[in-house]
């Protein structure tokens, strides 16, 4: 780190200066002329283009932040499901109707150049879009931080149908060119794995334990810039990429074998080959342990090197940085960091302990128990045994402080160590980032109340102080300014622009939900977007949509909990008594029901539920007089650029898990602040947006989360409701009869066999309550205006889920930082 800045000029923010650059990069970096450059030359110039404009903004801050040294944040995170860059940096750079006459006066079409993006999908789902909103909130807010992640060569698989099954396809997300990275390679960091743990006798005399890695790695540092919203910052998002040592090499080498010795670099480069696939489960692979390691300890030798002054007393570490963890993944940190500490830079123990409990936070994501990771000691032993040593002796300690409050409780013990010893014995993640955060947040209010009710209930006993909740929120940059230019537009001319960086502001707009001109014109936006993405999914998918009906929207992973099953089983009973006859088309609105989802690869219920959906799609599309009320759009490969379209377009928003079981959802928050109206149960953020929304303009159904909890602990029968509900059993019975299948009985049974035994998430608990407000949303669609008015009224009061509020809440409750001024 320098601490002179170097004389820098941004490129003239002009058409001209615009084109000049352009076309310098065309010719100076992609070796073309605009004659014969490609789409994809030419986003690369362009990309790199607006790269320049935010360049001194970045070397600025980065400086800034150095000279200042302020407390800092770095998020720790294994996922960030980034989307596309260039309009976020447009948009950040003020660059967009400059760069659109530009491109233009030269023949190009911007939104040809935006579409030749691959989007980095460096995430799953919800914790990774969240981690991703967050950077950009951060950025927005002057506050010094810095994300840390893996850069997997490989993102979330690409999913394509065939006989309506998924199928995955590997994510070459770096194939055409990668313009918003910076490899540093200077400032690569070496990683152990492996190997065993010695005693010595240090200087001082005192015994001590050290490690002797088997192997190591390389971490080299692939920089991203993170553009704040027009306030001058530009923070950085480090993402590491493994690769062999010179040492692996060479030891290699020298054995003699050289095809071996370079093949076997791939050994190290691996760990941040793929991004594992799974959602809320994770597997217990050692590969992914390795990734967790990889990235921690790089992230955390990066930090200390590069982003402290030489000699600074580490004893201070807390002053200057808070490590957010983002779920378990990175908890593996907290034995790093100690182990930094005591073995490298000689602390005793105790104070080592101080200083690290401080410089940590926690956020959980999850309720579901398989979702908390554990990894077996011997797996911990073998990639990581100073760690496990570490680990050892954390727990210990903390199990002689449980004795002693609880007068030698063994059984509260034993439910509290850090080891657990059934099945086999484990470590608890989640129980170790509790043991060692300074604070433990989950992301929903309900979500965090039962976080200390139940999930960590004995460590709420113990440490009612550490716990707190932060309410998720999402990037109003993104997912309102971009993503729905029409309604952007009709806000700020109603307001002004000051809610984009303050979406509290949207309020102003309640007045305007009694307005019959602005609702007008409300519909007229609903109706463009419909438009736009009746093109994208023809384009796209070929899929046709009739951007007349209601469109009826359920996009999330695929998960049982998350209960798309439901919303099929909605899909099936109207079919089921249109064919009757019991229904007659002009008695019902039109509606089209769009599916996206993924579903992890090994996950095999989830996978055929894709494929009934599918199916189910395929024969109500087909039948003639159903298809005029009811389709069924279900595009692959739904990822955050297909969401950009699908939000602002909807009508209705499915958010229909089992109470308890979704930490919070953010999906549901961005369908919100787009004017689409809510049906969902009274789980996790739900809660927040019916109680902001009003009873009025939110569909409300289902079981509660004690409710739920009683049934279960009662037993659960499944089948009695199959047995008392004829319109139930009607639906289970057709897809069991072969109706979606070509009269294939067996294709679908394992589906209805699981919801008739077992059912975990209660899907025919809630079917009849999920009917009667669908009933309800039909009358409620039936007046225009009245919807709009509900929907005007939704994105009025929905500005307190942006991530700016996340991150003050976040800055309040959890780091105790500032934002930097100027
Ligand atoms: C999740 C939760 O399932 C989701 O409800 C939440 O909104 C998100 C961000 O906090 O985190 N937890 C989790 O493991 N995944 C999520 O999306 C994958």
């Amino acid at each position: 780190m320098t601490e002179t800045t170097p004389l820098i000029t941004s490129p003239e923010h002009s058409v001209e200066g615009f084109v000049r650059e352009f076309l310098r990069e065309l010719n100076f970096t992609q070796g073309t002329v605009l004659e014969r450059a490609t789409t994809n030359d030419a986003y690369l110039a362009l990309a790199r283009t607006v790269r320049h404009y935010l360049m001194s903004r970045w070397i600025e801050t980065t400086v800034d932040h150095y000279r200042a040294q302020p407390k800092a944040v770095a998020y720790l995170s294994a996922e960030y499901l980034l989307g596309r860059q260039l309009d976020n940096a447009l948009l950040a750079a003020d660059l967009e109707e400059i760069a659109a006459e530009g491109l233009a006066s030269l023949g190009l079409d911007l939104a040809e150049l935006r579409d030749a993006e691959v989007e980095p999908g460096l995430g799953n789902g919800g914790l990774g879009r969240l981690a991703a909103c967050f950077v950009d909130s951060l950025a927005t807010m002057s506050v010094p931080a810095i994300g840390y992640g893996i850069r997997y060569e490989y993102g979330i698989f690409r999913q394509r149908f065939a006989g309506g099954r998924q199928v995955e396809e590997p994510d070459t997300w770096l194939a055409g060119g990668a313009p918003w990275e910076f490899a540093h390679p200077e400032h690569a960091v070496t990683v152990g794995f492996g190997g065993h743990t010695e005693k010595y006798t240090g200087d001082d005399g005192v015994e001590r334990s050290r490690w002797v890695p088997g192997w190591q790695v390389l971490g080299v540092p692939y920089n991203y810039m993170v553009p704040g919203y027009r306030n001058g910052r530009v923070n950085t998002l480090r993402l590491w990429s493994a690769r062999a040592t010179h040492a692996f090499d060479l030891q290699i080498f020298n054995e003699g074998d050289y095809v071996d010795a370079v093949r076997s670099r791939t050994f190290a480069e691996n760990i941040s080959k793929v991004l594992y696939p799974e959602d809320s489960t994770p597997q217990g692979k050692e590969l992914r342990l390795q990734q967790q390691y990889f990235f921690v300890a790089c992230s955390i030798r990066d930090f200390v090197d590069q982003l402290l002054p030489a000699g600074f007393d580490l004893r201070r570490l807390p002053e200057r940085i808070v490590f957010q963890l983002n779920d378990t993944h990175p908890v593996v940190a907290i034995p790093e960091l100690m182990r930094v500490l005591v073995d490298d830079e000689g602390f005793g123990w105790d104070e080592a302990w101080d200083v690290t409990r401080r410089c940590f936070a926690y956020t959980c994501h999850t309720l579901l128990p398989e979702a908390l990771e554990v990894w077996s000691v011997e797996l911990m032993g073998r990639l990581l045994p100073r760690h496990l040593e570490i680990i050892y002796r954390i727990n210990e300690e903390f199990l002689a402080q449980v004795r002693e409050r609880s007068g030698g409780d063994e059984l509260l013990v034993r439910r509290m160590s850090i080891i657990a010893e059934h099945p086999q014995r484990a470590v608890r993640m989640a129980f170790l980032a509790t043991v060692a955060a300074t604070r433990v947040n989950g992301v929903a209010e309900l979500h965090s109340q039962l976080l200390r009710d139940k999930v960590l209930a004995d460590f709420a006993q113990l440490w009612p102080e550490k716990f707190t909740n932060v309410t998720n929120g999402v990037t109003p940059r993104r997912f309102v300014r971009l993503a729905n230019p029409g309604l952007s537009g009709l806000i700020t001319e109603a307001i002004g622009d000051g809610w984009v960086t303050d979406l509290d502001r949207l309020r102003e707009l309640e007045p305007l939900a009694d307005d019959a001109e602005f609702r007008r014109r409300f519909r007229e936006v609903k109706a463009a977007n419909k438009g736009r993405l009746v093109d994208v999914l023809r384009r796209r998918d070929g899929i046709e949509v009739d951007p007349g009906t209601m469109l009826d929207v359920m996009v999330k992973r695929l998960h049982e909990y998350k209960r798309q099953l439901l919303k099929l089983l909605h899909v099936v009973t109207l079919y089921d008594r249109i064919t009757a006859g019991e229904v007659s088309v002009d008695d019902v609105p039109a509606r089209t029901v769009v599916f996206g989802a993924k579903a992890a690869p090994g996950y095999v219920m989830a996978k055929e539920i894709i494929a009934l959906i599918n199916h189910v799609g395929a024969v109500v599309n087909a039948h003639p007089d159903v298809s005029t009320v009811l389709r069924v759009a279900f595009p692959a490969n739904y990822d955050v650029t297909v969401a950009e379209t699908l939000i602002p377009a909807a009508d209705l928003s499915e958010q229909i898990s089992l109470a308890g079981k979704e930490a919070s959802g953010t999906g549901n928050m961005k369908f919100a602040l787009n004017g689409a109206l809510t049906i969902g149960t009274d789980d996790g953020a739900n809660v927040e947006i019916r109680r902001l929304v009003g009873d009025d303009n939110f569909f409300l159904f289902g079981l509660t989360e004690p409710e739920a909890s009683a049934i279960a602990e009662a037993g659960y029968r499944p089948s009695s409701y199959y047995e008392e509900n004829p319109g139930l059993r009607r639906a289970l019975d057709l897809v069991a009869s072969g109706a979606f299948s070509d009269g294939d009985r067996g294709a679908f049974e394992p589906v209805v066999a699981n919801l008739l035994a077992e059912d975990r998430f209660m899907v025919l608990a809630d079917y009849q309550a999920y009917l009667d407000a669908q009933a309800r949303v039909e009358a409620a669609y039936a007046d225009p205006d009245a919807w709009s008015r509900s929907a005007v009224l939704n994105v009025a009061r929905s500005g307190f889920f942006s991530s700016d509020r996340s991150m003050r809440d976040y800055l309040d409750r959890v780091w105790h930082a500032r934002p930097l001024p100027g």
